[in-house]
């Protein structure tokens, strides 16, 4: 066979569903089709945020047309508990309720409509009690969901007895929506036997598994959980996807049909936990060179009325606390407050954002007070190679500096500053602020049992191959990487490939995609899948081809190779068929290297850093208070991006959210605990017209790490922390009209607190 010559470019620029997507033919969880006989719940939900359950009537909804079933905590055959660090969470209440939005009651209908109406003529008493909303005044009760932890590093007692300059302050964040495009929901139904298969739109389809399998009483092997792809998950569907999903199967449990659930919009919104509020206290202490040789930062989480994942999410907090900054003396502190509030959860970089806008509030207070540009504090304290983090890791392949550098240089920045001077002194009534945001995110679940994978792959006897992996797509492209990873293993084009759903019957025991960690985890067990088959093929070429060893075998362009021989995949395949050689393979990988003693909380939790800078621009009008961001210029940390185009969608959007969090989006709550951003119109997200005019995105293209899937580094949640430049980019915006404004430190600057910091 003749082999072509010059070798083809590999694909860094793939898209898999980008094809579905433009067209409308891809399928999400509501495009399944409905077998006859299907069922539909609705939950009837609390409207009272912390109280006694009196009485239930459901006497004139049961009597209504259509109407199968109305399910209580009473029905449940096995644990009310859907608790999953923390078992301290019903699917359904039993005396009490907790925050508005608690499902207490499920409805069980012919039609969806049937469902609706039964709803509404459901009659719940509840006796209130005593509604907290706010952390501190949770803490001050000492409602706590866990117990509060503390990361030490050095003294800082001591250093800042010494220190020059010391500051403190207070900083607080507010709550995010996820606004998914899918909402939650679930199908179950019956597998002839006792068994149930659950369609969900989750990100961990052994949380839906492992839920549901405790909540009905029966052995996790009972339960299939099957996922094509879901419509954006950004965290809240990594726990919160499996109350839906083990409603239905309760459902489908109690009538044997198929029951469905897709939450309404509205309902999504009352009823699924957000972003966890923080408000936050720091202490930062420099010396004369603006050195930062102390800080301390006391964390007061909002969770919610469950823990749900807020206590991992409160040590992702205090992993970050310290940004992209050395610090060789740190306290920071984190208490995880119960209120009365639907349980928060897992928000795209879990706490960390949370905690980094502390650190970077600190840095700004610092600046002004000394009369300094922040950026200055900001670079003479960036993280250098070998800085040991305050949970006992040290830097290694460290970027921190490389990037800033290069954005300074790529885009200008000395002349940018002038720009700015200069735009400000001429103009009294609209001003441009500039802000430098560097991030350095930890890669890995800070669990470290979380984290491994398992992959599937069967090489089919006409040489297609089918991959299975523990990946849940969700927009962010990883069923691409997937499929370049299986690819690039046999030397074969994407084309050949073929991914199957998420399936827990062929991929067990998965954590969920989440943690930025999914390309890697089980991008590495399709690797070693991948290997395996490969290394029976080269045994058996050794054979065929009389060879001294494997060693000089090749597998590239569809093509087997070694020194003068060469076979086709597809040849090579059929041969290996016939031989009754092994074409399937079960990989696995777990993260080498990590470890973290919780007890001590040291150790080496993240297999890599992830670091970049943003440099916002931004034009704040100062008599409305209005803004727009004239550019954002990124320098990123990707290391060998395996996927361009992927990874910079990434970036884009997860600045964009980063951003929308920090301005826009005021998640409010009253003292009732009621959601008075309660739709899309009164809960502003950004769109087209709010994102920067210029987003300028710079790969910095450097070794990458060995522990990153084919050294492209994990690139989910890192960008969104870049969102955080915002806020500093409005404030310094806001000094340069009155440098007497009061900056609160209070995310997200909203159009109306601009204008109240421009007057006060
Ligand atoms: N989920 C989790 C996460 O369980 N542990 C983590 O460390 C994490 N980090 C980011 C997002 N989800
Ligand atoms: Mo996430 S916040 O990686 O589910």
């Amino acid at each position: 066979m003749t082999i072509n010559a010059t070798k083809k470019k590999k694909k860094t620029s793939f898209n898999v569903d980008a094809p579905l997507h433009v067209t409308g033919r891809t399928q999400y969880l509501d495009d399944l089709p409905e077998l006859a006989g299907t069922l539909y719940a609705k939950v009837y939900y609390s409207r009272v945020a912390h109280g006694l359950i009196e009485a239930i009537d459901t006497a004139k909804a049961m009597a209504m047309p259509g109407v199968v079933r109305i399910i209580s905590h009473k029905d449940i055959p096995g644990e009310n508990q859907i608790g999953g660090i923390i078992p301290d969470e019903p699917l359904l209440a039993e005396e009490e309720v907790h925050f508005i939005g608690i499902p207490i009651l499920l409805i069980i209908a012919e039609t969806e409509v049937a469902a609706h109406k039964a709803c509404e003529a459901i009659e719940v008493q509840i006796k209130p009690k005593r509604i907290i909303t706010d952390p501190i005044v949770a803490y001050e009760h000492k409602e706590f969901l866990s117990a509060p932890k503390t990361f030490q590093l050095g003294d800082t007692e001591a250093a800042f007895a010494k220190c020059e300059h010391v500051f403190e302050g207070t900083a607080e964040s507010g709550g995010q929506e996820h606004v998914y495009l899918e909402p939650q929901g679930a199908y179950a139904i019956p597998n002839g036997d006792k068994s149930i298969k659950i369609y969900s739109s989750t990100q961990g389809p052994t949380a839906v598994q492992r839920t549901v399998a405790k909540v009905l009483g029966v052995s996790m092997n009972q339960i299939e959980v099957d996922v094509n792809r879901i419509g954006g998950g950004f965290g809240g569907k990594e726990d919160q996807a499996s109350p839906w999903a083990t409603m239905v199967a309760l459902g489908t449990y109690l009538t044997n049909r198929p029951v469905k659930y897709i939450l309404e919009r509205g309902e999504d919104l009352q009823m699924t936990g957000k972003r966890n509020p923080y408000k936050s206290r720091y202490k930062i202490g420099l010396d004369k060179d603006y050195k930062i040789i102390a800080f301390e930062g006391k964390y007061f989480q909002n969770g919610g009325a469950a823990a749900d994942l807020s206590p991992a999410i409160l040590d992702r907090t205090l992993f970050h606390a310290t940004n992209s900054y050395f610090v060789p003396n740190v306290k920071a502190e984190a208490f995880s407050c119960r209120t009365n509030l639907p349980p928060n959860t897992a928000f795209r970089g879990f706490g960390g954002p949370q905690g980094m806008f502390v650190i970077e509030s600190a840095i700004h207070d610092a600046a002004r007070q000394l009369g300094v540009a922040p950026h200055l504090i900001q670079e003479a304290n960036l993280l250098q190679e070998g800085d040991e983090f305050s949970y006992g890791q040290k830097t290694e392949d460290c970027e921190a500096n490389h990037c800033w550098s290069q954005a300074k240089k790529n885009y200008n920045f000395e002349q940018l500053q002038a720009e700015v001077a200069q735009y400000n002194a001429e103009n009294k009534y609209t001003k441009k602020g500039l802000a430098f945001m560097p991030i350095c995110f930890g890669i890995s679940f800070t669990n470290t049992m979380m984290n491994n994978a398992r992959a599937l792959v069967h090489v089919y006897s006409d040489a297609s191959v089918g991959i299975s992996t523990g990946a849940i797509e969700m927009g962010q492209g990883v069923s691409s990487k997937m499929i370049q990873v299986a690819a690039s293993s046999f030397g074969i084009e994407e084309e050949q490939i073929k991914l199957e759903t998420t399936n827990t019957t062929r991929v067990a025991n998965t954590s969920p995609s989440a943690a930025s960690a999914t390309a890697d985890l089980n991008g590495k067990a399709l690797q070693d899948a991948c290997n395996q088959i490969i290394e029976r093929l080269k045994d058996f070429l050794v054979e065929h081809w009389e060879l001294k060893d494997k060693t000089s075998i090749l597998f590239e362009e569809n093509t087997i190779s070694a020194s003068d021989k060469h076979i086709a995949w597809e040849d090579l395949i059929q041969l290996a068929f016939q031989k009754r050689i092994n074409l399937s393979a079960k990989g696995h990988y777990a993260t080498p290297r990590i470890h973290f003693d919780k007890a001590t909380g040291k150790g080496h939790p993240f297999a890599y850093h992830v670091y970049g800078t943003a440099i916002f621009r931004s034009t704040v009008d100062c008599i409305r208070g209005n803004y727009e961001f004239d550019a954002v210029q990124i320098v990123h940390d990707f290391g060998t991006s395996m996927n361009r185009a992927v990874d910079l969608g990434q970036i884009e959007g997860g600045l964009v959210q980063g951003m929308g969090w920090m301005t826009m989006e005021e998640l409010i709550y009253d003292e009732k605990g009621v959601l008075k951003s309660s739709n899309l119109a009164n809960y502003k997200i950004p769109d087209i017209y709010s994102v920067p005019k210029e987003v300028s995105v710079q790969y910095l293209e450097t070794e990458g790490s060995e522990l990153a899937i084919l050294k492209s580094k994990a690139v989910g949640e890192p960008p969104l922390m870049y969102g955080i430049g915002a806020y500093f980019s409005l404030a310094n915006a806001i000094l340069a009209f009155n440098e007497n404004a009061k900056i609160t430190y209070s995310a997200p600057m909203t159009t109306e607190k601009v204008l109240l910091s421009l007057y006060s």
